[in-house]
């Protein structure tokens, strides 16, 4: 059978497309490359109506990477690999709610994350995206050649730690719960710039959830640089809104963006369910 091209439309200036005509649970290999490639060239693919079992979700997922079990963050008693991000109406939403790259505290930080839409709030609930290409490439020359040989420390301290975010999601007592062990404090050094493994493009690697220091650097500088990069990053230009209805299915490549999940849906159930597969040590 003659194979089709997956439609790809840009969703903004800097990054993120829709794609269309596509059922993830039924893809054979070809629309699955052509996905992959547009996933890497646009940083975050948006697909909607998609009907997805827990088992279906996974089984994509695997056909994209390896999913990761976290190291802190519970996953689903029946799918450790599945974290069901639940903020039920009433509550504030914590988990994503400020920008990040998923994990990027890991020693091979998480390359794609697939993140699955079941219920969501009439109005509210966006993920916000930003393009770390273009954070880079819009630097001066001299900024990007003093960056590019740097390395900064990362960790989940900050995000995790109980004493700052409180102890109820390690007591069980929250909607997502966390499990307490040292990983929260182990810190692993990635490059402030790194080169994509699949395009070969430059993106600046930092966020301000994990990344806690750049090594070399007086404490100060390395306060002020980070403040600086973090600003600079996420300017309105560089980023794409995702608005979430049931059965959307959003991928971003986190080696290339970071994104933000705003809480302003406080009197609404949202339901989101989250893989993250394993990436590679960033160069
Ligand atoms: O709930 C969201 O929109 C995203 C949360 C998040 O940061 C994640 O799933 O990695
Ligand atoms: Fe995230």
């Amino acid at each position: 059978m003659a194979q089709r091209n997956i439609e790809v439309r840009p969703m903004a200036g800097a990054l993120g497309a829709e794609i269309e005509g596509v059922d993830v649970a039924a893809l054979d290999d070809a629309t699955l490359a052509q996905l992959r490639a547009a996933l890497v060239a646009h940083g975050v693919v948006v697909l909607r109506d998609q009907k997805l079992s827990r088992e279906a979700q996974l089984a994509f997922a695997r056909r994209l990477g390896a999913p990761e079990v976290h190291p802190i963050a519970n996953g689903m008693a029946e799918y450790p690999e599945i974290i069901q991000v639940l903020k039920p109406a009433g509550q504030r939403a914590f988990f994503g709610t400020s920008w990040h790259s998923d994990n990027s505290f890991f020693a091979r930080p998480t390359s794609f994350t697939v993140l699955y839409g079941d219920v969501i709030p009439p109005v509210g609930g966006d993920t916000v995206f930003a393009s770390m290409e273009k954070a880079y490439a819009t630097l001066s020359v001299p900024m990007r050649r003093f960056l590019d040989p740097l390395q900064a420390v990362h960790s989940a301290a900050s995000a995790y730690d109980p004493r700052t975010t409180g102890d109820a999601k390690y007591k069980g007592d929250a909607p997502i719960t966390y499990t307490y062990s040292e990983k929260i404090y182990e810190e692993n050094v990635h490059p402030v710039v790194r080169t994509h493994a699949e395009s070969g493009r430059r993106s600046l690697y930092v966020n301000p959830m994990f990344t806690q220091r750049i090594l070399g650097l007086e404490s100060h500088e390395s306060r002020a640089l980070l403040d600086l990069l973090f600003e600079h990053a996420v300017r309105p230009e560089f980023t794409a809104r995702v608005r979430w209805a049931p059965g959307t299915l959003t991928l971003w490549d986190n080696r290339s963006v970071q994104h933000y999940a705003i809480d302003d849906y406080e009197g609404f159930d949202r339901v989101m369910y989250r893989v993250t597969l394993e990436g590679e040590r960033p160069v």
